[in-house]
């Protein structure tokens, strides 16, 4: 999964395609790197961030998601918002990516009559101060009973667990050793649904390598091979070409 971040301030890419156009050539550009989807989003939910509107966030993504349709692969979008689910999905998106789990008041609403896929996230806390002191007695065990609940609460409203996927959410509230916990719990979480895993140029890569943002795709890449091996299905990456290729690799060399 390629991501486009229509945002002036994501961690590892925040305005470079903050234009439609931009943003449209760097979806294009992942998908040509061998993307097998993309998640779009406009709303930054880095450590800190400040929250956006919900008209200023259908702003930013509307033009890029009317530019992909019929781009050949499914377009995720990036979203804890009630209204730009119900947008984006109006315009084709196969797939809501919600940090939040769908536990926003109407989310849950926004997607069920759809057929549209769903990524359930764990986070812990809030963007804002989510990374001031995590405390876990044990992460994956409350990960996994989090998800587990969430999927349940899908299942009463009538959600099929088939369009479930979950994601232990990296870096949302944790520290790096509960990261690196999470990274081995994958098995564990994978018993539930197929899981999404994003470390793509996280804080964990840099506290691991000791390198910024910009310099993290060696670190992010082989975090994504270990991730893919511990059963993630899909990775969320801001480096398709680099990725597809050690995957490549990866898999014939197994
Ligand atoms: N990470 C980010 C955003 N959305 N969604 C899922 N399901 N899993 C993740 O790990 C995840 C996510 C943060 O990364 P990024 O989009 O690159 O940065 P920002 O939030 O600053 O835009």
């Amino acid at each position: 999964m390629g991501i486009v971040n229509v945002t002036p301030d994501s961690f590892s890419d925040g305005g470079r395609f903050y234009s439609p156009d931009q943003a449209l050539d760097q979806a294009n550009r992942l998908i040509d790197e061998g993307a097998d989807s993309l998640d779009i989003g406009g709303e930054s939910t880095r450590p800190g961030a400040a929250p956006v509107g919900e008209y200023e966030e259908l702003d930013r993504i509307m033009p890029v998601l009317e530019g992909l349709r019929g781009c050949g692969v499914p377009v995720s979008v990036d979203t804890m918002k009630p209204v730009v689910m119900r947008a984006a999905l109006a315009v084709g998106a196969a797939m809501i990516n919600d940090v939040c789990a769908l536990q926003t008041p109407g989310a849950m609403d926004a997607v069920r009559d759809s057929d549209c896929a769903i990524c359930l996230m764990h986070m812990q806390g809030e963007p804002r101060s989510m990374q001031d002191a995590p405390q876990y007695r044990d992460v994956v065990a409350e990960v996994y009973d989090f998800l587990a609940a969430r999927m349940a609460a899908c299942e009463v409203a009538g959600i099929a667990h088939s369009r479930l996927c979950i994601d232990p959410g990296f870096g949302f509230g944790k520290t790096l050793e509960h990261n690196l916990a999470l990274l081995h719990g994958l098995p564990r979480l994978a018993e539930l649904a197929p899981v999404l895993v994003g470390v793509s140029r996280k804080r964990m890569i840099g506290e691991i390598t000791g390198r910024p943002a910009e310099d993290r795709m060696i670190g992010s890449v082989a975090a994504a091979l270990r991730a893919v091996e511990k059963g993630a299905t899909i990775v969320r990456v801001h480096d398709v070409a680099a990725t597809v290729d050690a995957l490549k690799i990866w898999e014939k060399t197994r």
